[in-house]
């Protein structure tokens, strides 16, 4: 029979698990590696890793890992692609608590260092991107995303009056990206992101002096 006149779907062999509970474990499987290369990549860098390190990672063959990702490039893309998944959901629950525009960019500024301290996969996929150069695959394109959502914030935050009408939204926007983005990569390499959600509140002490700080804290 012709590849083409195959049937799709087989019926399942006597005794195999129903198609579900396949699924399901192939979808945490691919979770799995997923996550080992992120760790991998993260603490090693891309051209550091192999397959096999993957492979390791999670304690299965280097059959399994190729089963889910053709090669290491494709695991790059996939782990950049998961951090671009990540980075517009803490966007998402910052808009959710409802704070008034500046509040709501200073939120996103911590959360987001937070999630630099925290998540494998966001530390990965920024460290992917800066070695995008030695990775024979194409990553989506970095930084427009977050700009787009703090300049869309700080626009509302210069309707609202919150801001000096000095201040243009999409310069201030380039502004704390660019100051994010080096702050984050500082962090990691002099202090292995330890002081990352304190120097992000210079940040945005110097960035959004408006904001008002806890009484406690004010000098
Ligand atoms: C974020 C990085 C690292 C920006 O593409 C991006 O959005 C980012 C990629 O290099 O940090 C966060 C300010």
């Amino acid at each position: 029979m012709k590849a083409a006149d195959k049937p799709l779907r087989r019926a399942p062999a006597k005794g195999s698990k129903p198609r579900e509970l396949k699924q399901e474990r192939a979808v945490r499987t691919r979770e799995q590696v997923l996550s080992a290369a992120a760790t991998a990549f993260a603490e090693r860098g891309f051209p550091a890793v192999t397959m096999l390190d993957v492979a390791e990672l999670t304690g299965m063959t280097k059959g399994a890992v190729y089963f889910h990702y053709a090669n290491k490039e494709a695991l790059a893309v996939a782990v950049a692609e998961e951090f671009y998944q990540r980075l517009p959901l803490i966007t998402e629950k910052v808009r959710k608590a409802g704070l008034p525009p500046v509040q709501a960019v200073a939120e996103l500024l911590h959360r987001t260092a937070a999630a630099f301290r925290d998540d494998t996969i966001i530390q990965a996929g920024a460290r992917l991107q800066i070695e995008s150069s030695l990775i024979d695959a194409t990553l989506p394109r970095p930084f427009d995303g977050f700009t787009e959502s703090i300049t869309e914030l700080l626009g509302e935050a210069k309707e609202a009056g919150e801001l000096p009408a000095s201040c243009n939204p999409e310069v201030l926007g380039r502004v704390l990206v660019a100051a994010f983005f080096g702050m984050q990569h500082i962090s990691w390499r002099l202090n292995n992101r330890a002081d990352l959600t304190t120097r992000v509140e210079e940040i945005i002490e110097a960035a959004l002096p408006q904001i008002k700080k806890p009484a406690h804290e004010a000098s």
